[in-house]
């Protein structure tokens, strides 16, 4: 194992073995937090730690804020998971009680939209997550900006599992778990293209080969498969894009009419601020849209040097620096995209 994973991975699959054998003891099941706006990443890392708590005999489920991306259907983990919904909030599938929470690239409630109360609930609750926060760390929490993705986190507290029960490694992350924090590892670090790809980025990558984790399919699926609308809408979005500060920022702001105009849905843009960002010269790339409960939602990726995750903090949001997003519960779109010009002009 790398070894700046080593000390976080051995203590939090410590805890994990231990949070296994009181669920056991006392029927309870465990319940998997990420944040909204779900990614590869958060998605991935969620339901291997969901499969890697089943393959130790534990009930678990992976709770959504909100539906899976058409782009993640097939990562097959549609059995766990849990759309909590109205009175039946605290209850499983099947009628039973959860009993304690994980969270997983996502360490605050007020990141997970209409999950983070239910998260709030368990105060001593195990996290792993690697963006930047300010939250004291505790032994429960493993925090580690410097990983490339959750995902990465998670298999190294998959392969500790495995060491600590003394068994093969595919018993722990079988290939439901190795394909889903493929999709983790690949999403965070741009198909290995970022520059928080390290050698021992695609040293996991191998591993996960090895355990069933196939690079294509997921690569195809998360990045390349475009559904007719969302290839529409994706071109429009970036024809209507436009240059400011003599290149160095690219904006596009993507109307609720232009969805309608391609059928498209909220996930159909995905792709169209990297594509912004890839344009030569340009620092700093945001896609502002509509969406479709009537916010505003903004995503940003910079280059090099801009700080994408401080300009989405002024703006309620997070992220990394490199990529980040916010949104906005009310407004007017223009006035908004006005307000980001104005603010980034200072910073670019
Ligand atoms: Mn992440």
């Amino acid at each position: 194992m790398n070894e700046i994973y080593e000390e976080g991975a051995y203590r939090t699959a410590g805890n994990i073995l231990d949070l296994a054998s009181s669920m056991k003891e006392n029927d309870g099941s465990v319940l998997v937090f990420i944040h909204k706006s779900v990614d590869g990443d958060c998605v991935g890392s969620g339901c291997a730690v969901a499969q890697i708590l089943r393959r130790l005999g534990v009930t678990a489920y992976m709770a959504m804020p909100e539906p899976l991306p058409f782009s993640m259907g097939f990562l097959d983990v549609e059995d766990m998971l849990f759309y909590p919904e109205g009175d039946e909030k605290e209850v499983f599938p099947g009628g039973k009680k959860y009993s304690a929470a994980i969270s997983v690239d996502c360490t605050e409630g007020s990141r997970m939209g209409c999950c983070g109360a239910l998260y709030e609930m368990f105060p001593d609750s195990i996290t792993i997550d690697h963006h930047e926060i300010t939250e004291l760390a505790t032994d429960l929490k493993w925090i580690m900006p410097k990983s490339a993705s959750a995902c990465e986190m998670v298999y190294h507290m998959g392969l500790a599992v495995a060491e600590m029960l003394k068994v093969p490694v595919d018993q722990i992350i079988d290939t439901k778990a190795a394909r889903c924090i493929m999709a983790g590892v690949v999403t965070d670090t741009g198909r290995f293209t970022y520059s928080n790809t390290r050698p021992e980025t695609l040293a996991v990558a191998g591993e996960l080969m090895k355990l069933g984790g196939d690079i294509s399919e997921v690569c195809y699926n998360l990045f390349d498969r475009k559904k007719i609308p969302e290839f529409y809408l994706s071109n429009a979005a970036c024809v209507g894009a436009e240059l400011h500060f003599g290149g160095k920022m690219a904006m596009s702001v993507v109307t609720r009419d232009m969805f309608l105009k391609y059928d498209a849905g909220d996930d159909d843009i995905a792709d169209v601020v990297s594509r912004l960002r890839d344009i030569n010269g340009v620092e700093l790339a945001v896609v502002l849209r509509e969406t479709e409960d009537g916010k505003i939602r903004g995503n940003l990726r910079s280059k090099s040097s801009f700080d994408c995750s401080a300009f989405a903090g002024e703006f309620n949001g997070g992220g990394h620096k490199r990529a980040s997003g916010f949104t906005i519960e009310n407004g007017n779109i223009n006035d908004i995209a006005k307000q980001i010009l104005d603010r980034a002009e200072t910073m670019l």
